[in-house]
């Protein structure tokens, strides 16, 4: 059986993280491609690799299996250990991955990942404030009473609810979003994941860049 696993730029494509760190983690081998993205509403470029139009696209054989929490889902099947064994945490953990596949809005667009930048940062509106705040609840609740492994991930061991919320760590260190302890911690063990790592330096290699999101980093005071 063939993976292969089609994302967007390292630097930009916060969803395209979601499933290759999965995948990073689980230690599976699998090809990686790279599409250029921009952001667009729809990339015609993309239809031919996904039904969707979008990355991430894992094809397993020649079969598309397109929309992050999909291809983590399948992920799951082959490897339970991706969810909780307990069923109310599992359930919590479906919650609040469902949560962050749908919600967070004001937050994405305020705080794009941009991981060539280390920004000041300034002030959250409300909106995004409020986002942030629903974040700093669902990782101190999963941390404080879901984590019974010795772990420092959400549900103690390493879980699909870390990688849905991982481009979210990179947010919070990007625009330099302050966060009480137990939210600080586990932001920096999701940035020290060694897969986290790799992405990392492989998105500062990159050279492609996109003014629509370079230009936000002003408005948040310059590179710190
Ligand atoms: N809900 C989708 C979102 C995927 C998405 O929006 N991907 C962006 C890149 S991060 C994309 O493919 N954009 C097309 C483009 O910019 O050309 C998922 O979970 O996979």
């Amino acid at each position: 059986m063939s993976l292969n696993l089609y994302i967007g730029n390292k630097n930009y494509s916060s969803w395209s993280l979601r499933p290759w760190l999965l995948l990073k983690h689980l230690d599976i081998p699998f090809t990686e491609h790279m599409i250029s993205v921009g952001g667009r509403d729809y990339n015609p470029a993309l239809r031919p690799i996904a039904g969707n139009a979008r990355v991430p696209c894992l094809h397993v054989d020649r079969f598309q299996i397109w929309e992050s929490l999909a291809i983590a889902e399948y992920l799951a099947e082959r490897h339970p250990q991706l969810w909780p064994a307990d069923t109310l945490a599992r359930a919590r953990a479906r919650s609040i991955s469902a949560e962050m596949h749908s919600g967070f809005v004001e937050l994405r667009k305020a705080m794009p990942m941009n991981l060539k930048f280390k920004l000041k940062g300034k002030p959250a509106t409300e909106a995004v404030q409020r986002d942030i705040d629903r974040i700093v609840e669902i990782w101190t609740e999963a941390r404080t009473r879901f984590a019974t492994s010795a772990g420092p991930w959400l549900f103690g061991d390493f879980s699909i609810a870390d990688a849905m919320f991982a481009p979210v760590a990179w947010r919070f260190h990007i625009y330099n979003v302050p966060l009480p302890d137990v939210a600080a911690a586990y932001r920096d063990a999701l940035l020290a994941h060694p897969a986290m790592q790799e992405w990392y330096a492989a998105a500062l290699q990159e050279t492609e860049a996109h003014a629509h999101y370079d230009d936000l980093a002003k408005e948040y005071g310059g590179v710190r």
